[in-house]
């Protein structure tokens, strides 16, 4: 059973995996990398495997770079046949709006799952304790907030709500919910959006919706960089141009593999997905 941590930057996703693990497994604020837990009580002889992931928002890492490190993890779990799927989606209960980064973020995250795999998620607030939330009202109707607007669809389509309060329990008591709600639902036979994309219907990354909503975003990014006046700092800009442009290159099916796509198709042969395993070339950050 495979359960991927997502959500913005500075959410409290790795605090989250550490609090269940109990020791520091994964940098409070760093990078992508899994988890295995030994095995659990709630799933005897059952593995399960907790994915830590940077959020969408994160300027250090290039969104198609996260992209293709979370589809890789997700593809090679399904892979190998571990039971796939549960997406624990976190977000901070101070958060008043959803725009910018913070939307894209969870429009990936709803373009990775899509709308079949709802009930395999599980949507969670953070921050509950913090002394932001004062300016934006309570905990509670900040949560109704993300009940009634943000989350309203998952929720409707079947995701869970939960709260993260305490980091002494909450995790374990959530990380036993979704495992026995995998279980009632046989949660674990259906696949995330993404994984039936890569998997089943053997499609580029690129080609995937979750690829697509990044290249629009990506796209818009770039016409937002055109317009802005040039700032002090010419070289960074350039960097990021660069680097916004590399992205949307990454984000297109080079016309050679169409071909061998369709001289595949022909010969009804094999499988697309070493197209999305290899480690990309080296792009350079957003920041
Ligand atoms: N007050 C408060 N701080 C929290 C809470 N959850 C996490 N933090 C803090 O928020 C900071 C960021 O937490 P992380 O666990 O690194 O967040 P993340 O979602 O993994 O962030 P990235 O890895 O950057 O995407 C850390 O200093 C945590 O201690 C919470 O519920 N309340
Ligand atoms: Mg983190």
């Amino acid at each position: 059973m495979v359960v991927i941590v997502m959500g913005p930057t500075g959410v409290g996703k790795s605090t989250f995996i550490n609090a269940y693990m109990g020791e520091e497994v994964t940098k409070v604020s760093d990078r992508m990398e899994s988890f295995l837990p030994d095995s659990h009580p709630t799933c005897p002889g059952r593995r399960l495997v907790l994915i830590d992931t940077p959020g969408f928002d994160d300027t250090y890492n290039p969104q198609y770079e996260t992209l293709r490190r979370i589809s890789v993890a997700l593809a090679s779990t399904y892979d190998k046949d571990l039971k796939v799927g549960s997406v624990l989606y976190i977000n901070s209960v101070t958060q008043k709006r959803m725009f910018g980064s913070m939307r894209l973020d969870f429009e990936m995250f709803s373009e990775i799952c899509g709308k079949r795999a709802c009930p395999s998620v599980t949507v969670a607030t953070t921050h509950w304790d913090s002394a932001e939330l004062e300016a934006v009202g309570t905990g509670l109707s900040r949560e109704e907030e993300f009940r009634t607007n943000f989350w309203k669809d998952i929720i409707e389509a079947g995701a869970s709500l939960e709260r993260i309060q305490d980091y002494q329990s909450d995790p374990e008591r959530i990380i036993d919910r979704i495992l026995l709600k995998a279980q009632e639902k046989d949660v674990h036979t259906r696949a995330l959006q993404i994984q039936e994309e890569l998997v089943e219907k053997e499609k580029f990354l690129a080609e995937t919706e979750a690829a697509k909503k990044l290249r629009f975003s990506l796209a818009d990014i770039m016409e937002l960089l055109k317009a802005t006046p040039v700032s002090a700092d010419l070289e960074q800009y350039r960097k990021k141009m660069a680097d916004v442009q590399d992205q949307l290159e990454a984000l297109h099916v080079p016309l050679l593999e169409k071909f061998k796509e369709v001289f595949r198709f022909k010969r009804g042969s094999s499988s697309k997905r070493d197209e999305v395993i290899p480690e990309s070339s080296e792009r350079s950050s957003l920041n």
